[in-house]
Formats: C-alpha cells, structure tokens, sequence
C-alpha cells in the first residue's frame, strides 16, 4: 500500500497543516525583523548613514552607470568594481585617481561631494586597450 496523505491519520494531517502554516508565518516575520533589523544595525556599528553608495562596474571600454545625479552637498561613497582588467576611475576636477582592481579582487572606494551644481567628467586613467580614451562619464550634480 502506498502511504498517502489521506491515508493518515487525522491528528497527523492537522498537525502537517498546522506546521506548514507555522512555517509560513516564521518566514514572514524573519523577512520582517530584517528589514526592520538593518537600519538599527548599521548605526550601532557607526557606518553613517548619510552615505548614499553609487556601484559602478568599469567593463572594456564603459562605466555602468556613465551617469549619475547627486544632490549639491550630498555625499556619496562609489564603489567601482571591474568586469575584466586593471582600471582607473578619475575625476581631475576633484581630484580624485584611483586604481580599480581587476576582476574578483573588489572595489575601489572613492567619496564624493560638491557643493555646487555643476558637471564632474570621470574617466579611466589606465590604458586599458584600444577603447581607453572613450571610457568616461559623468556625475551631475542638480
Ligand atoms: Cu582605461
């Protein structure tokens, strides 16, 4: 004889119900908690949460985004990882030249900030082939 759900008893069918929706509540409430749980988190180990984080992938020869706006005085902290090679993530205007580490080894950190509208070009400042002089974009600051 095959063993069949109705083939159990009653008590047990309950109790498979009842678990499943136990079951189900559990996972609702955890998804809650964190969400709820992440915010607190990050102030009790200081990171500030005025950060805005901008990821941006450096690939042969483009940055994803090649634009992005930012608020005057809002600070924003990229992350800027590559999809192949060795890059650079330049912004002459601010002052800003930074090596990206090729594939798999992370991200480059960089903050930024202005205080005024404007344009900021960035742009690789590592030849990196035959497209390297076409690889930029742009941050609009508005
Ligand atoms: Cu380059």
């Amino acid at each position: 004889m095959v063993l069949t759900r109705t083939h159990l008893p009653n008590y047990v069918q309950h109790m498979i119900v009842r678990s499943r929706w136990i079951g189900t509540v559990l996972i609702l409430f955890s998804v809650a908690m964190v969400g709820v749980a992440r915010p607190a988190l990050a102030e009790r180990v200081g990171e500030d949460a005025e950060v805005r984080v901008v990821n941006v992938l450096a690939e042969r020869f483009f940055f994803i985004p090649s634009r992005f706006r930012v608020k005057p005085g809002e600070l924003v902290e990229l992350r800027i990882r590559s999809a192949d090679t060795n890059h650079g993530f330049r912004i002459r205007k601010a002052g800003i030249n930074v090596v990206i580490p090729k594939r798999g080894r992370g991200a480059a950190r960089v903050r930024f900030q202005a205080d005024d509208k404007g344009t900021y070009v960035f742009e690789c400042s590592k030849a990196c082939g035959a497209g390297h002089n076409m690889m930029r974009g742009t941050i609009i600051v508005k």
